[in-house]
């Protein structure tokens, strides 16, 4: 793909601006961490007022990126980030093309006069609602892109700082090298940063060995709870709120979990049940043709092809389990 006007284009406006926020998805993963923080040095170094507001606050293992703490959570000041978002001239959205993905923020982003500027690789449909959109879907991480945007201005803004939080953000995406989308440009990109300073024994190290001690035990449990259906091609866990709460933990150790499953030999599709407080959120994931998306819909969800979800009132989760059995075996097994 051909993005050398769309650089200038965003380059120009860049250019223009002088207050310009960045924001991501809500449950920030590490390629939106690491894409708005590489972009945040980036326009800093070009002396812009920038600030990054998300949703979400950052999970614990993508910390050690932002150990100056410059990442604003929305909720925590809400009057002073409302007028961050209403004075900035440019806006950023890293990691989706969906304003409603910035749950809190949504509302004022779009009702905000500034420029917006979507940098992505997930499908979607909105171009209309944004004045520059970058979007390719064949890069595995949104940090590909922005490496390529920096790099296309000046390479010399790829220092330490930018190199280390673009390696997170393309490692964590492409799950240590290894999702489809890797190509020999990914590591190409990758042996670039390293060479600018991101050590990859550091930021694997971080990321992904200093997990909690409840979160192995909870995982425990979590296997304990598989069972298997139709054949070994749907495996199925369960944690419920007694679960959590032995563990000492919450929803976000749970990451991880639905790939685990997928690790198992024949598995077609994986499903993770976890009773919330308030409702019952299931996660559905799947190999190849066998489209979740669908599945997840059925049920009001959505997502992916192969990554899904949805959400569903209070019941006993095992109960819907059998629900969900039923559903596989009508539609997938036919
Ligand atoms: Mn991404």
């Amino acid at each position: 793909m051909q993005y050398s006007t769309i650089f200038k284009k965003i380059e120009r406006l860049i250019l223009t601006s002088k207050n310009i926020v960045l924001t991501t998805h809500l449950i920030p993963d590490g390629d939106a961490i690491g894409s708005e923080l590489a972009f945040y040095y980036y326009l800093k170094a070009k002396n812009k007022n920038v600030n990054i507001i998300n949703h979400s606050p950052t999970p614990d293992n993508y910390k050690f990126l932002d150990s100056k703490n410059v990442i604003k959570i929305f909720s925590e000041d809400i009057v002073k980030n409302i007028e961050l978002i209403e004075k900035s001239d440019l806006i950023f959205l890293l990691d989706t093309n969906e304003y409603n993905r910035t749950k809190g923020l949504s509302e004022y982003l779009t009702k905000s006069k500034a420029k917006k500027i979507c940098i992505d690789h997930h499908l979607g449909f909105n171009k209309n609602f944004f004045d520059i959109y970058l979007s390719d879907t064949t890069v595995p991480a949104t940090a590909i892109l922005v490496y390529k945007l920096i790099k296309n201005d000046n390479p010399k803004y790829i220092n330490k700082k930018v190199a280390i939080n673009l390696y997170a953000a393309i490692m964590t995406d492409t799950g240590s090298f290894r999702f489809p989308r890797t190509t020999a440009e990914t590591f190409l990109i990758s042996a670039d940063l390293i060479n600018r300073g991101a050590d990859p024994v550091v930021i694997y190290e971080e990321t992904y060995n200093k997990l909690r001690k409840e979160k192995i035990k909870l995982l425990g449990k979590f296997i304990d709870s598989l069972t298997f259906h139709s054949k070994n091609s749907l495996a199925i866990g369960i944690i419920t709120q007694k679960d959590l709460k032995e563990h000492n933990s919450d929803a976000q150790d749970l990451e991880g979990f639905s790939t685990l499953i997928m690790s198992i030999n024949k598995i077609k599709m994986g499903i993770v049940i976890v009773e919330m407080k308030n409702d019952i959120k299931c996660s559905f994931r799947s190999k190849g043709n066998l489209n979740v998306r669908n599945f997840a819909k059925y049920f009001g969800g959505g997502g992916h092809k192969n990554a899904a979800g949805a959400t569903f009132p209070l019941q006993n989760p095992y109960h819907l389990k059998r629900k969900l059995i039923n559903h596989y075996n009508k539609f997938f097994t036919k």
